[in-house]
């Protein structure tokens, strides 16, 4: 710790933190574009730039304090060389921002801008960049970059991934000269973290709005669990509140036809899932089996690790499966063609509108399983193109019948270590386990790998959690040497899982993550059903539709398998 003065009044500081982490330790708020919590400062932007006495203007958040120093945050003097930096970096960026999809509140710059008082500048003689669609996740337009660098950071430092890189003139590179010729996994947290509209999820609202006001239009939609959770968010709610029950309503009030909940199928996923696990485990099939329903981890290991995709469940994600059954069972009952279904679902994941696009996601006509995803992101803007405030919206309304319902099982998927610690619930059940308590908090936490050593019903079942997708090949490495034995394994390719998507909430970081999860098994915890093969509606579809778990008609519908 050291003294030093701030603002004219004295303070302490401590020695391991940036000058900007102590500011904003007493409340004191600087602008910033290249700053974020979770990844190492780029000191790129310089608008979080202090005024120190005798050493001039110097960048808060790569320097730190020193006794006896004396700073100014708000000075003429720094408050002026902000906005001059601000307008530098106004200059070098398209002009725009009228149909920019970060419009709306949701650009850093143009909200910084206009703090400032700066007037875009630029002359618009800047060199257009092609517009880079090739991926099916995200756009990304280098004609809005500002060379923040926090997609080449949170890309290489979080996801151990590198897509980008910082060329030797500080603007940003790519390994190759498209998105889909890199190694991207469409993981989206390189979108989620960018504060401006230079990368930008690939938006299918401006379809969605106008078809959900066409009465001939028979629209479904399905909501993920970690929805629930987050989108509160955009509209100043707590992270983590549970507003189910307000989504249901408003999304009927937007048009969708049929609400239900990605819960649901979550519950059918544990049904199927579990049932392959102890096929396996019992007949001595291919293990570990690893789980398949986070699309980023599926991209992964296609384009990283073929030698273990027989390896990986054959269950289609809960999103695809919910889509299938939309197409099948949800037309059986409600006598709605599968071709006149319209199947939307809400994620907080790019890699869902990836996983969507794949050809073995459809039915045999050619009906896709969903039809159209969006992140809970273009939600929040749906929502406010209507008007619709989640804050103070007051209506509440349940799912509808026969595929809204879900159990806390199915819930706790959206965190890190949920779809393990969902699956022992039922696979423990049906081993006839009866001593562990319905919780397996072995299998929670946000380690880079977490492992369990459990006795189910006098079996030893093995399992692990992987909890970002850096983590998943020195793990795979040492399972492929035999240092590591293991049967059952989870990989969530964002760090803390769906709760930290990156089609979530922004700008987010890993104690707002922290905050949602407790939410999260809040919900978990005052759900009244909290194992997957309790859930009354997922019995009733296999008594009526399905069969059995792992039966012919399960395996035609709801799993897949990969490409190598
Ligand atoms: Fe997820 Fe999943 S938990 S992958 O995080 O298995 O996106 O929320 O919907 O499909 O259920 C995401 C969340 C989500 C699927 C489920
Ligand atoms: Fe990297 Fe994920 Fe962005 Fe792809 S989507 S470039 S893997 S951060």
């Amino acid at each position: 710790k050291v003294k030093v003065i701030i603002n004219q009044k004295k303070s302490i500081f401590d020695t391991e933190k940036t000058l900007l982490q102590n500011i904003n330790e007493m409340g004191i708020e600087i602008p910033t574009l290249c700053h974020h919590e979770d990844i190492s400062p780029a000191g790129v932007c310089k608008v979080c730039s202090v005024e120190i006495a005798g050493r001039g203007i110097l960048t808060s958040c790569d320097n730190y304090p020193e006794d006896g120093m004396e700073l100014f945050t708000h000075s003429e003097e720094v408050e002026k060389y902000r906005k001059n930096r601000i307008e530098e970096i106004l200059k070098d960026h398209s002009n725009d921002c009228l149909t920019c999809e970060k419009a709306m509140g949701d650009c850093e710059l143009q909200n910084i801008s206009y703090e400032y008082g700066v007037e875009n500048r630029g002359d618009g003689t800047r060199e257009k960049s092609a517009i880079d669609n090739s991926s099916s996740a995200f756009v990304r337009d280098m004609n809005k970059c500002i060379k923040c660098q926090k997609c080449v950071k949170v890309c290489d430092e979080i996801q151990g991934i590198g897509v980008y890189c910082v060329e030797e003139d500080g603007s940003i590179g790519m390994t190759h000269d498209t998105v889909a010729e890199t190694d991207c996994i469409s993981c989206g947290q390189c979108v989620k973290i960018c504060p401006v509209g230079a990368l930008h999820e690939k938006i299918d609202l401006k379809n969605l709005n106008h078809d959900l006001k066409n009465p001939m239009k028979h629209i479904v939609v399905q909501m993920a669990p970690a929805i629930k959770n987050t989108i509160g968010e955009e509209f100043g709610i707590l992270p983590g509140t549970d507003i189910t029950k307000k989504m249901v309503a408003a999304l009927k009030d937007l048009g969708f036809d049929r609400v239900f909940s990605t819960d649901f199928s979550a519950d059918v996923t544990i049904m199927e899932e579990g049932t392959e696990f102890l096929d396996r485990f019992t007949n001595g099939g291919k293990l570990p089996m690893f789980t398949s329903c986070c699309p980023g981890w599926i991209n992964y290991a296609e384009i990283n690790h073929p030698e273990f995709l027989d390896n990986l469940s054959s269950c289609k994600s809960p999103q695809q499966i919910f889509g299938a059954l939309s197409k099948s069972y949800y037309s059986k009952i409600s006598g709605v063609e599968p071709s006149e279904v319209y199947s939307v679902s809400i994620m907080p994941c790019t890699a869902k509108k990836d996983e969507n696009i794949r050809d073995t996601m459809m039915d045999h006509e050619g009906n896709k399983d969903v039809d159209m995803v969006i992140t809970t992101r273009e939600l929040a803007k749906l929502f406010k193109l209507n008007k619709i405030n989640l804050a103070g919206y007051e209506k509440e309304e349940e799912f509808d019948r026969l595929l809204g319902e879900g159990t806390g099982a199915a819930r706790i998927f959206a965190s890190t270590g949920g779809v393990m610690e969902a699956a022992l619930r039922t696979v423990s059940d049906v081993l006839g386990e009866t001593s562990h308590s319905l919780e397996y908090k072995e299998v929670r936490g946000f380690e880079g790998v977490r492992r369990a050593n459990l006795v189910l019903a006098g079996k030893e079942v093995n399992v692990a959690v992987i909890n970002g997708i850096k983590n998943a090949t020195p793990f795979l490495e040492s399972v492929k040497k035999g240092e590591t034995t293991v049967d059952f394994v989870e990989v969530m390719a964002c760090v803390g899982g769906c709760l930290n998507g990156g089609g979530a909430p922004a700008p987010d970081n890993m104690r707002v993550v922290a905050t949602r999860k407790i939410g999260l098994y809040d919900s978990d915890e005052k759900s009244a059903l909290r194992k997957s093969h309790e859930n009354l509606e997922v019995k009733k579809l296999y008594e009526d539709f399905l069969g059995k778990p792992g039966g012919h008609k399960s395996h035609h519908l709801l799993h897949t398998h990969y490409k190598s």
